[in-house]
């Protein structure tokens, strides 16, 4: 069976009771724990933060994967000094003109640089970061809110983008599925060749049932997809 990972998205998470969240998360042994970050510039909405990740940090020992969408990210890398070994950062190829400069910044960080692509964006235009990135996140609605339907299109995209990567040795880049990653969706996503499923509204958070249970529900049903 593929490895695969979870990274439940905090901002689904009841954040009246975060702490409670985490903790079941952690318990559940959550394998990243999604930090979603917005500047009301690159996309319409403002969300969670460094200090927000850095509470997390002190109180639970799961790794960190934070979604900069945010303008000009090589400007803040700094802010996230408190990130290293095993926690994942990644930025919009969409939201730099210098986003090689914000990967080799996180790379010197020591935690695992990610470019993320929004959905109409092309990875072909990958070619020339590829040994600076250790995951490809695929937008698979468009970024800003939780709770949208999943843009069909992407499947095909992670599709390819498997082959692409695998054709170039690049076989241990990870592809990063996020957007309405739901019990149904995630089946779908994995055949597709997504290795990190981010769990938000559609599943760990779902009303349908309590975290730590949905949790569960969704690795059951990801260990038993090719
Ligand atoms: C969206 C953000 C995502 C969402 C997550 C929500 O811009 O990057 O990480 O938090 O996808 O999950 P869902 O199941 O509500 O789409
Ligand atoms: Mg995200």
């Amino acid at each position: 069976m593929k490895k695969f990972f979870i990274s439940p998205s905090l901002m689904c998470s009841n954040l009246m009771n975060a702490g409670s969240d985490i903790k079941t998360l952690e318990g559940c042994g959550a394998d990243f724990l999604h930090i979603d970050v917005m500047d009301n510039h690159f996309v319409p909405n403002i969300t969670l933060g460094p200090d927000f990740a850095r509470a997390v940090r002190k109180t639970c020992g799961s790794p960190i994967d934070v979604h900069l969408m945010v303008e000009n990210p090589e400007n803040c890398i700094a802010c996230w000094n408190f990130l290293g070994e095993g926690d994942i950062i990644s930025v919009h190829y969409e939201s730099s003109r210098h986003v090689q400069k914000a990967l080799a910044a996180i790379r010197e960080l020591g935690a695992r640089p990610g470019i993320a692509l929004n959905p109409a964006t092309p990875f072909t235009l990958l070619g020339h970061v590829l040994d600076d990135i250790d995951v490809v996140l695929v937008m698979t609605v468009n970024p800003g809110f939780a709770g949208q339907r999943l843009i069909p299109a992407a499947l095909e995209k992670i599709q390819a983008l498997r082959l692409w990567l695998d054709e170039r040795g690049r076989g241990d880049i990870l592809i990063e599925a996020d957007g309405n990653v739901s019990f149904d969706s995630a089946r779908s996503l994995k055949e597709a060749g997504a290795d990190i499923f981010v769990a938000g509204s559609s599943s760990v958070f779902s009303p349908e049932g309590g975290v730590a249970e949905n949790y569960a529900r969704l690795k059951n049903m990801l260990k038993n997809t090719l």
